[in-house]
């Protein structure tokens, strides 16, 4: 059924609530959470059938988290953390899906969501200082606060390619991929993107497909996942070190080991820090090279040293150097933890199509067409990312003091001030909005520490009997400088990446999450000095 004729089907929903949350991925999960152990009355609207948000929609095979399972997980809830046993260092999409369904079991979250319906506009009115918040099923809420805990990776870049409607073969959005799942067996498959959805895809639908021809435009760094079962000693000792774990990442502190900031290795402390690339730790590994983004001579080295594994793994030579990023630094773009990528380049059914050189002219009803030739296929994969971080906001019309719309106000680039409000948009909250450390983190932990800010100041305006907080210009103009200063003292600006919004034709260029240290510490100090850069009416 689609969301139209879902909205025929149902008697859409009026009223008062104190808060409207749009979302059901674990940010929206906890933030309903929150608020009602707040004592608010919460309506929350989810454009999925059911919660999970990343892990509800990319059901691609091979999908996993790149951040080891013990670490992608809710902090809030003992019984939860206690009550859940992951079975591999990086879980599979299932087993996530599975842990965000398990939670909104527990806590009974599904009661406060409408599912199958999506948020079409939220309008502040200045008098009342209350939203009227519609949706696509006729809904018609009126909230005092509205969260928009909408997801940086939530609107995936469809089948856009020119003559991508004419395909008469199957296709399909990584971001949207189908419940029942794809049967690739014995079928041409044409792969176009290699980040990582189609990195983690790829050595899967090599295994069952006849033949696949992936389309490469710009070649990525990934490093091994080295995935295993998880052992119970390593979860007995995870769990022992909770506490301390805990009380670090509540004191903003990046929750696993870093090197001290002005270390500078000598070569051979640089090369065994390299070595670390290659252990299965993908990401964490990254994060124990000191200044990786920032210090050209060591995040060349490191590049170089994935260059030579890409080297190593790939038997044809001139494959390999076609599949070697030599254009951006490593980490600039979100670096890829895969299993068998590279590997899967050396069986007799993959090939590579370097969109560099023969670029794509058109999709054709039987293939991919590109400069040298057409390339049949069976089934089209777009692997080919997403609207990041703006683009679920951008796509509700959002109304702030004086009608003013937020893509108007953001028609330039985002400006929040914190990552968290809008100047002009009092009461409306972005959870890991742009200018926030977000998708540059361990998000469920940026997540966390959102909801929990968000919680704490909806609390605060209603413990001062206000009816609304809002950021001023001042202090979102001081913030949004100060973002871009710290991108600026980094390597991320020179990577065409969607961290700028370089993946969507049109999409203004602006460095869009917070690179600088101590972020949490800032949040809870601007708490603290009775919300600094807020105003509380
Ligand atoms: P989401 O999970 O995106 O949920 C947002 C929800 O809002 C969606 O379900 C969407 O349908 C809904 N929504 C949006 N707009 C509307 C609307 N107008 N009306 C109604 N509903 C709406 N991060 C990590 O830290 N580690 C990882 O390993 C990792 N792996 C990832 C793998 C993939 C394949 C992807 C795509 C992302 C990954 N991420 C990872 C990032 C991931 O998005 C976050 O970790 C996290 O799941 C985001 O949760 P969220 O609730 O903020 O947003
Ligand atoms: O998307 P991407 P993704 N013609 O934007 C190419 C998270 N995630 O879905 O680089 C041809 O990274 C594009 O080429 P180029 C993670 O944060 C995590 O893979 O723009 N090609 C690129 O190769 C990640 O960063 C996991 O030149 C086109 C690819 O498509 C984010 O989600 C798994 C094209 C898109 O790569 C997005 O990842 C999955 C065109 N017209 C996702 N347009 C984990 O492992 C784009 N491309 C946890």
């Amino acid at each position: 059924m689609t969301n139209v004729e879902l909205a025929a089907s149902r008697t859409p929903r009026k009223g008062s609530v104190d808060a409207v949350v749009v979302g059901a991925g674990f940010a929206g999960l906890y933030m309903v959470q929150r608020l009602r152990e707040a004592g608010l009355s919460v309506q929350g609207f989810e454009a999925g059938k059911d919660v999970g948000g990343t892990w509800y929609w990319n059901r691609y095979p091979g999908a996993r988290c790149d951040i080891p399972s013990l670490l992608y997980s809710y902090t809030w809830s003992d019984e939860v953390r206690l009550g859940w046993r992951w079975s591999e260092k990086y879980a599979t999409q299932p087993e996530i899906l599975s842990y965000a369904e398990h939670v909104a079991d527990r806590y009974d979250l599904r009661r406060d969501f409408a599912f199958e319906t999506k948020v079409t506009s939220a309008v502040f009115d200045e008098a009342s200082r209350r939203w009227t918040v519609r949706t696509d099923a006729g809904d018609v809420i009126d909230a005092r606060f509205c969260i928009m805990a909408t997801g940086c990776l939530s609107v995936p870049r469809g089948a856009d390619l020119p003559g991508a409607e004419s395909f008469e073969g199957e296709s399909y959005v990584t971001g949207l991929w189908p419940h029942e799942g794809v049967d690739f067996k014995g079928k041409r498959v044409a792969v176009i993107g290699t980040g990582s959805s189609a990195i983690q895809s790829l050595p899967l639908i090599a295994k069952d497909a006849a033949q696949v021809t992936v389309f490469q435009r710009t070649p990525n760094f990934s490093l091994p996942a080295v995935n295993t079962p998880l052992a119970d000693e390593e979860v007995a000792a995870f769990h022992e070190g909770f506490p301390e774990f805990l009380r670090m990442v509540r004191a903003g502190e990046p929750g696993i080991p870093m090197p001290p900031p002005d270390w500078v290795p000598n070569d051979e402390e640089l090369a065994q820090l390299l070595e670390g690339l290659w252990s299965g730790w993908g990401l964490v590994a990254c994060a124990q090279i000191p200044n990786l983004v920032k210090d050209e001579r060591i995040n060349e080295a490191a590049c170089e040293y994935v260059r030579g594994k890409i080297r190593e793994i790939v038997k044809d030579p001139a494959l390999a150097e076609k599949l070697i990023p030599c254009d951006f630094p490593l980490a600039a773009k979100r670096a890829c933890v895969d299993t068998d990528y590279f590997e899967t380049f050396n069986r007799d059914n993959v090939s590579l199509v370097d969109l560099h050189e023969t670029p794509i002219e058109a999709i054709t009803p039987t293939g991919v067409k590109t400069t040298d030739g057409e390339y049949p296929a069976d089934i089209i994969v777009y692997a080919i990312g997403f609207d990041a971080m703006t683009g679920a906001l951008s796509r509700i019309d959002i109304r702030g003091r004086g009608g003013k719309a937020l893509n108007a106000v953001w028609a330039e680039g985002p400006r929040t001030y914190l990552g968290l409000m809008v100047a002009g948009f009092p009461n409306l909250f972005t959870v890991t909005g742009p200018g926030s450390p977000s998708v540059l983190s361990n998000m469920l932990m940026s997540i966390e520490f959102h909801v929990d800010w968000i919680a704490d100041a909806i609390g605060h305006v209603q413990a001062r009997q206000a009816s609304a907080i809002e950021a001023t210009t001042e202090a979102q103009d001081a913030w949004v400088e100060h973002v871009n200063e710290e991108a600026d003292k980094t390597l991320y600006p020179r990577a065409a990446s969607w961290y700028i919004g370089a993946n969507v034709p049109g999409k203004p260029r602006v460095f869009m999450p917070y690179v600088g240290e101590g972020y949490k510490v800032r949040i809870d100090d601007v708490a603290a000095k009775d919300y600094e850069g807020f105003e509380i009416a």
